[in-house]
């Protein structure tokens, strides 16, 4: 792994607040591990491993039900490890993929059977060097009949360039956490309000009000800064929310999060039952084990 990097806490605390029953942690990786499935050669980063057995016991140990597991760019298009953990999970995780614009029907058929449900598109420079538009539009062309989703990656100064071409795609579209908010910025302040006015706009829009330790500049445990902006989301469009651990956290530098202590952050910014069932079973189980999924 890479001399910097930061590994994942390997005892995180019991959370105190109890997940009901049947919540998805719809953000999370699989890394290898690299003898098993190796690393991509145009990676930017080489992490610690992290296989499918740790990922499925800390899905235990926090109370979760079930997994999205999502492609990480370390893997490049070749998502080997995703596909091997979603087969072991026996149904209790489903995938969002990586793949190439020559991907075939067949490859296609084969990566929805193991239970992927979507791709993602990163433009995110220091992760992936990103392709021109009409690149990712042919990969729409050939996700949308099979029901899928694309999950988007972008900073968030990037959103106003990239605005047509995302409201071009007929897909749902899913907003890796909340398209990584300067929170340093006032949460009514423009540039997060040209993020809400995006999910205000376009109602098949989604996002994952996750990632406070990627996001936070005051820091741990509580990360305070985080959450008036989640929760503004979380108020604002109940019914398009998800929540996940992002673990096992790639790339972060300041610290390592308790992932116990993520889960008590999920009652900050759902603060009703309501709201909790929603963020956590009712629209990730809509997203992923819907009906003709
Ligand atoms: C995340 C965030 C990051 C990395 C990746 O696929 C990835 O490599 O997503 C990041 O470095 O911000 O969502 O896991």
């Amino acid at each position: 792994m890479d001399a910097d990097w930061l590994v994942f806490d390997p005892s995180p605390s019991k959370p105190t607040f109890v997940l009901p029953p049947g919540a998805v942690d719809a953000h999370c990786h699989v890394f290898g591990p690299g003898d098993e499935f190796p690393y991509a050669p145009e990676r930017k980063y080489t992490p610690c491993d992290a296989g499918k057995e740790q990922l499925f016991a800390l899905r235990d140990y926090l109370g979760f039900s079930r997994n999205v597991i999502v492609q990480a760019t370390c893997h490049g298009s070749d998502n080997r490890a995703m596909v091997d953990a979603l087969v072991h999970a026996k149904g209790r995780a489903r995938g969002v993929a990586t793949v190439r614009r020559d991907v075939s029907a067949n490859e296609l058929s084969e990566l929805h059977e193991a239970g992927v449900r979507g791709v993602r598109f990163n433009y995110v420079r220091r992760l992936v060097d990103p392709k021109p538009d009409h690149y990712y539009l042919e990969i729409v062309e050939k996700i949308a009949p099979l029901g899928w989703h694309v999950v988007i990656y972008f900073e968030a100064s990037d959103l106003h360039e990239k605005w047509d071409l995302f409201n071009s795609i007929e897909t749902d579209l899913v907003v890796d956490h909340m398209g990584r908010p300067d929170v340093s910025k006032f949460v009514d302040g423009p540039e997060f309000g040209q993020f809400l006015r995006f999910m205000e706009e376009n109602p098949r829009v989604w996002t994952k009000v996750t990632c406070p330790e990627r996001l936070t500049k005051s820091g741990p445990p509580n990360y305070d800064d985080v959450v008036p902006f989640a929760k503004r989301v979380v108020d604002a469009f109940p019914d398009r929310v998800l929540w996940g651990t992002d673990w096992p956290h790639p790339n972060l530098k300041s610290h390592m999060p308790d992932d116990g202590r993520l889960v008590d952050f999920i009652e900050r910014i759902a603060t009703t039952k309501e709201r909790q069932g929603k963020l956590l079973i009712d629209n990730p189980t809509r997203l992923y084990w819907g009906e003709g999924q």
